[in-house]
């Protein structure tokens, strides 16, 4: 229809010379919107119209009218309504039953269709006309063809009302056909063996399109991860350790590390202990002999444990409980091969824990440990190595924080400064290794070794803004997510950061966005669609901006495109000049650009998905603080469904575009009245702003 469409209009166009868009819907008897759909599609075609834009008065039917146009004139009604035989019958019976009776009987009175017979009782009513033409009704039906007088007595009895609707002006365009010749989407081989492409059009290359989908395989997010987390260690010099044994004995994962066999971290309430096979045999028996020493009677300056240090402890099997297993076998073999030199060493795999399950803790997570093992090293060696590792990961802020290992000292635990949060988070923990750890593995003793570990799931949740960690290991993992998760860039990013009213534009900041699963009050995360940008964001924080001192920002997921880079910068802008007034409550909003629905997740992890939702929480905030911005549920419960009714319309349009919102005309504000609804804001306007 729409091809046709716009070849009449061309035609006409080649035929008239001009034209403009309410005349083409009345000449071509479709609605005015298709019209403007029709003209829009054929600017897409360089050059062959010349288009302007126009406001213009159109006299349309009010509702009334449209009755009228539908059931015929009030004074026909009543005319009809009365016995054909020109029997009288009671006045005030017509009025309680014909449709605008009062106005019907005025003027079927005036035009002498009707007369009244008074009679002591009551005023009576009969036909006076043999019979009626209805030309008001027929007037209806050609509104354009009145005279100035029935478009004045008719705009008087509110039958018909003027519109200012905005047009388009055609002209013929430099390249003006009647033809529209598709553009060529590619250069085929066809087109060029006859050269037929020289006289083709062809479609300008879209650079912001998104590649094809491509039908392979995908990686997790973890493995994303851990990628990039292999690239910092490898390009800071680090090797990486064999790590493929999840089954440990006793030995290493605790007696080599100086843990006392007593120690809580080896009962089986924290450890998962093999049963078959249930032991070891094989140590180093030279080696053990020393760890045993250690244990029970010190050495090295160290008093030991002073207990009575047993074999069959540490031989017990377990699933390791952390990789710093493996580094202290991997210490251990670098005094077997020859003298110690310096090393440094990694290891990025699966550990395992006998803890309490949670929204963020599994019986198992990936450990990333790094080890330094060089002479003379110092804590601040370790502090100087920590900010360089995190730096890679775009985090500069960091603190430390006293802490135990039975296996370090001095320990450390290391926090960062979250900007959005405004607050510190802890990122993992550090220590160096005691000497009665590395005495006994015969290292010489002016060798120091340093070591930190972070997890990381904690990293992966938070860069693709995942709450529970069984939305990211499990079966329970949506594969869609697996497949759609953007590539993982632990580097820089730029975000604009407005902190204190002074908008900072960071170069550096972690593209890692954190989002603390619970938020203080009014904290949340507005996770944006970057394909479709939520038209009703915009007018909603101007709102909610009035009622409250919003304080936004933003960040982008790596996944988002150029595609609505326009929009988005729009948005962003707004945001950025949003005044902030101390005196109201304070809310801080975290908006995310992402490729996925638009969504809000709220202090209390509710997650509200789609934008109707989210229009719906803010609404209820806004006119819970103040109902004369806007009317939702504070008008009544009639308001309130028809409001949800529409709302639930919208909806079942999502995701909205320009073009989605253009075809609900039933959303169309009433001529002469300010909003939807009539003259106070609803939440049905925030989407047609
Ligand atoms: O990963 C943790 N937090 C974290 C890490 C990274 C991050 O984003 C990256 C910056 C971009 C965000 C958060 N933590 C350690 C801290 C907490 O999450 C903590 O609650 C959970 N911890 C795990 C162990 O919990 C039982 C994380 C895991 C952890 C803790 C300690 C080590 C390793 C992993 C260690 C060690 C160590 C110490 C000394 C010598 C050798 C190894």
């Amino acid at each position: 229809m729409t091809t046709e469409l716009m070849e009449n209009i061309l035609g006409y166009l080649s035929e008239y010379g001009e034209a403009d868009s309410l005349d083409l819907a009345h000449r071509f008897a479709v609605d005015h919107q298709k019209i403007v759909g029709a003209i829009k599609s054929l600017q897409a075609f360089e050059d062959l119209l010349k288009v302007e834009s126009k406001s213009r008065k159109e006299w349309v039917l009010t509702d009334e009218g449209q009755h009228v146009l539908e059931k015929g004139s009030h004074e026909a009604a009543v005319y009809n309504a009365l016995p054909a035989d020109f029997s009288a019958v009671s006045q005030a019976d017509i009025l309680s039953k014909v449709p605008f009776a009062k106005v019907g009987l005025s003027k079927a009175l005036a035009a002498s269709m009707v007369e009244l017979i008074k009679t002591g009782k009551e005023t009576l009513i009969k036909r006076k006309a043999p019979s009626i033409t209805d030309n008001v009704q027929k007037h209806m039906k050609e509104l354009q063809m009145l005279s100035d007088d029935s478009k004045k007595e008719y705009k008087k009895r509110k039958l018909i009302k003027e519109n200012i609707i905005k047009i388009m002006v055609l002209q013929k365009g430099p390249n003006f056909s009647t033809k529209i010749e598709k553009p060529e989407a590619d250069l085929t081989a066809d087109l060029l063996m006859n050269d037929a492409w020289k006289t083709k059009k062809f479609k300008p290359i879209n650079l912001n399109a998104l590649g094809a989908a491509l039908d392979v395989g995908h990686l997790h997010p973890l493995l994303k991860v851990r990628t990039e987390f292999r690239k910092i260690f490898l390009e800071m010099g680090f090797e990486e350790m064999p790590t493929n044994n999840y089954v440990e004995n006793s030995f290493w994962n605790f007696d080599a590390l100086f843990q006392p066999q007593q120690h809580p971290a080896r009962d089986a309430h924290d450890t998962f202990f093999i049963s078959e096979p249930a032991i070891s045999s094989k140590f180093p028996e030279d080696y053990l002999k020393r760890v045993e020493t250690v244990h029970s009677k010190g050495g090295y300056g160290s008093q030991g444990y002073k207990y009575d240090w047993k074999i069959e402890e540490a031989q017990k099997n377990l699933l390791r409980t952390h990789t710093t297993a493996v580094s202290a076998r991997m210490l251990y073999q670098l005094m077997q091969k020859s003298e110690f030199k310096p090393v440094r060493y990694f290891s990025i795999d699966r550990v395992f824990r006998n803890e309490t399950l949670d929204a963020t803790h599994l019986a198992e997570f990936h450990q990333v440990e790094g080890v330094i093992a060089d002479y003379d090293l110092t804590l601040g060696d370790l502090i100087g190595v920590l900010y360089e590792f995190f730096k890679k990961l775009g985090i500069e802020k960091l603190e430390f924080k006293p802490a135990y290992n039975p296996y370090t000292e001095p320990s450390m635990e290391i926090f960062c400064f979250h900007e959005g949060l405004n607050k510190w988070i802890e990122i993992g923990n550090s220590g160096v290794f005691r000497p009665e750890m590395l005495l006994p593995m015969g290292l010489p003793e002016n060798v120091n070794v340093i070591a930190w570990g972070l997890s990381l799931e904690r990293p992966t949740m938070i860069k693709y803004g995942l709450n529970n960690i069984r939305d990211l290991v499990g079966p329970k993992v949506d594969l869609q997510m697996v497949q759609e998760n953007p590539l993982c860039r632990l580097d820089k990013c730029r975000t604009a950061i407005k902190v204190n009213e002074k908008v900072m534009i960071n170069n550096s900041c972690s593209p890692i966005i954190f989002l603390r699963e619970v938020f203080e009050t009014e904290e949340m995360a507005l996770f944006c669609d970057a394909d479709h940008p939520p038209c009703c964001i915009k007018p909603l924080l101007v709102l909610l901006n009035k009622v409250y001192n919003i304080s936004v920002t933003t960040h982008e997921h790596s996944s988002v495109v150029q595609s609505c880079r326009k929009d988005i910068n729009n948005i962003n802008r707004f945001l950025l000049d949003l005044t902030s007034n101390n005196t109201l409550p304070k809310m801080v909003i975290t908006l995310i650009w992402h490729r996925g629905e638009t969504c809000l997740k709220l202090s209390n992890k509710r997650v509200l998905a789609g934008q109707v939702n989210v229009a719906r929480y803010f609404g209820r905030l806004i006119e819970k603080a103040n109902s004369e911005l806007l009317k939702y549920e504070s008008f009544g419960a009639t308001f309130a469904a028809q409001i949800d009714m529409a709302l639930s319309k919208i909806e079942e349009a999502e995701p909205l575009t320009q073009n989605s919102l253009a075809l609900l005309h039933e959303f169309r504000k009433i001529d002469n009245l300010n909003y939807i609804c009539g003259d106070e804001m609803s939440l049905l306007d925030v989407f047609f702003m």
